[in-house]
């Protein structure tokens, strides 16, 4: 193949967000905005990391995925996968083209482009090359749980995304994605190799290609091999699959048609011995089937019913678990909390012991608790996985949650939604290793979670959602906010007259983490209000959505009162809801009087 250059200009708004760059599919489509992201990536990086290097360049299969692997000039509707790939005449590469043009010396691809966010990290980090390689990198396309497909269906936003993993396997940090964003505001040229023929995504192999620095390789292949290997290290496969199959336990995972129903399969019925029906929607498809591959309570529905938690149970008796993943399967609907206070006995992974747990500063606070009981070593840090990385990799962390259901630990460098349906089924199997046979009932999620709450008290929790409001009206909330808090005793009289039965608030400020690794500092982290009874109220702007502001209002009540656990949630933070809806003057910015969703 040969190298062009191609003359490009800056294109407003590059800027990297909670996790990667993520727009309405139609943004991308627009010529060179692909391209000027790579190519301000690649000049982000160290040369080592691009001239000779080894890069994985795959996603959750949402569409324009192939389109960015390996692009089609042909107009939309005309586009048919995998034939037009067998013609390797009229195509055009991005990513893979881009990386050849730069001297990358192999790329590796998941089969049909899928590859999970975790099974990336995985990948870079535990897979070798028949030539002993490894990768250095990844640009991983997907925009998690926002929806996805051609067009938006009844104005529902669908979007696109592309971001860099390190060597480490985590997600670049804030001095890597600065730099990327700094670089797409001047970038004038990018190389690629146009003539650079197609690769079949969907036929495993290696394809091999000669260029003017020599050999470029397209390695395509599963990365289901390498993670369930990685997994059969971790946890006790045996006793999960003991449980699995015992008659007294069902199960339900639901993949919300995201890349997490490419791995559900080969772990869950292959593996452990679950049964066909207990996997819902896990045919990943490039729209998620017209939905939204968020998993809560409001858009994992069928879920949501088949455990007889919503209005359209069908009956029957509801699984014993059931849990549900996001667009790129690192996330899922459990809780870390509990996974850290149960993982040294279920888990051998960490038999000996862990070295500290982390949350996000918006998380509920159930995470420290159960370090300060267990003498653990507990760090807080802004939302997104990127900021736990240097914790694992500095050996001071194992196990990490964040409040929107991402759970992980150091054995990757991303949040993992199977790993912690698997950690899970550990501490079920576990807890249930004597009453499997026989006629005991078994223990279930529901008993260990109230369990927990006895001995650890329980945090009331809820997140408040206003998706797509104006973004300068959001702005000017959170400068109210952060105006308001100069006044602590002005708060509190205004909190009184809301409701006098709750306690003062003691201390307000805009989060601001430094790392302890390598003291770099992120401001701007959100804002919070805390309590003197340890309830908190935390407002931030979304980093992750395409359109307009999604200000997300979290709230939280500690109760250590034993009598007082099991009240109804949005009940119990009723007085709480009231005062930050008020404090804020939230539907007086925005214009709404209800939260677009509540989980
Ligand atoms: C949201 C979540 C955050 C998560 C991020 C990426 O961010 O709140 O906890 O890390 O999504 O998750 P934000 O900035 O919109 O609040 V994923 O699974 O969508 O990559
Ligand atoms: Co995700």
């Amino acid at each position: 193949f040969k190298v062009t250059l191609v003359s490009t200009s800056p294109i407003d708004g590059q800027k990297p967000g909670t996790s990667g760059l993520r727009k309405k599919v139609k943004v991308f489509k627009q010529p060179n905005y692909l391209e000027n992201f790579v190519q301000a990536t690649f000049n982000a990086l160290t040369p080592e990391k691009v001239k000779g290097a080894t890069l994985v360049v795959s996603g959750d299969g949402r569409y324009y995925s192939k389109d960015a692997v390996q692009y089609f000039a042909f107009e939309e509707g005309l586009y048919n996968f995998p034939s037009l790939a067998k013609s390797a005449t009229v195509t055009y590469l991005i990513i893979i083209k881009m990386a050849a043009a730069n001297g990358v010396r192999r790329v590796w691809v998941g089969k049909n482009t899928l590859m999970s966010t975790p099974a990336v990290s995985a990948v870079i980090r535990e897979r070798s090359g028949a030539d002993g390689s490894k990768a250095t990198g990844a640009f991983i396309l997907t925009a998690s749980h926002n929806p996805g497909g051609p067009t938006e269906v009844r104005s529902v936003s669908v979007d696109f995304g592309i971001k860099y993993n390190m060597e480490n396997g985590g997600p670049a940090p804030e001095s890597i994605t600065d730099k990327i964003y700094e670089n797409t505001k001047t970038i004038k040229e990018y190389p690629i190799a146009e003539d650079l023929p197609n690769v079949d995504v969907s036929a495993i192999g290696v394809t091999s290609f000669e260029g003017p620095e020599g050999k470029f390789d397209v390695e395509v292949f599963d990365s289901a091999d390498d993670y369930v290997k990685l997994m059969k290290s971790i946890f006790g496969f045996e006793s999960i699959r003991k449980l699995l199959s015992s008659p007294k336990f069902t199960f339900c995972y639901d993949a919300l048609h995201g890349v997490a129903g490419a791995y559900a399969h080969r772990i869950f019925v292959e593996e452990l011995g679950a049964q066909e029906s207990a996997l819902l929607n896990c045919v990943p498809k490039e729209d998620f089937g017209g939905g939204h591959p968020d998993p809560n309570l409001t858009y994992a529905k069928e879920l949501v019913a088949r455990m007889g938690l919503g209005k359209s149970d069908t009956g029957g008796e509801p699984p014993e678990f059931g849990a549900a993943a996001d667009g790129d399967a690192d996330r899922n609907m459990i809780l870390v909390a509990i996974i850290a206070a149960n993982a040294i006995e279920a888990i051998p992974y960490f038999s000996s012991g862990l070295k500290g747990v982390a949350r996000s500063m918006p998380t509920s606070a159930a995470l420290d608790v159960v370090a300060k009981s267990l003498n653990l070593k507990f760090f807080e840090v802004p939302t997104g996985w990127k900021f736990f990385g240097n914790l694992m990799d500095a050996g001071m962390c194992s196990v990490c949650g964040e409040e929107s259901f991402g759970t992980g630990s150091d054995h990757i460098r991303e949040k993992d939604g199977i790993w912690a349906v698997l950690a899970w089924m550990s501490i079920l199997a576990h807890k249930n290793k004597d009453s499997i046979d026989g006629d005991t009932k078994l223990v279930t999620v529901e008993d260990i979670v109230r369990q927990h709450w006895a001995t650890y008290g329980r945090h009331y929790y809820t997140r408040y959602d206003y998706e797509n409001v104006d973004a300068g009206k959001a702005k000017e909330l959170m400068e109210h906010l952060v105006k308001l808090q100069s006044s602590i005793p002005e708060v509190n009289k205004i909190v009184k007259g809301i409701r006098s039965d709750v306690a003062n608030v003691s201390s307000a400020d805009e989060f601001e983490y430094k790392d302890p690794v390598d003291g770099s500092i992120s401001k701007h982290q959100g804002i919070r209000y805390l309590f003197e009874d340890g309830s908190r109220l935390v407002f931030r702007l979304s980093g992750t959505g395409s359109e307009g502001a999604t200000i997300r209002l979290y709230i939280e009540q500690y109760e250590k009162d034993a009598s007082k656990i099991g009240r109804e949630s949005q009940e119990a933070l009723s007085p709480l809801v009231d005062i930050a809806l008020k404090l804020s003057k939230m539907e007086e910015f925005t214009g709404r009087s209800a939260p677009t969703v509540i989980t």
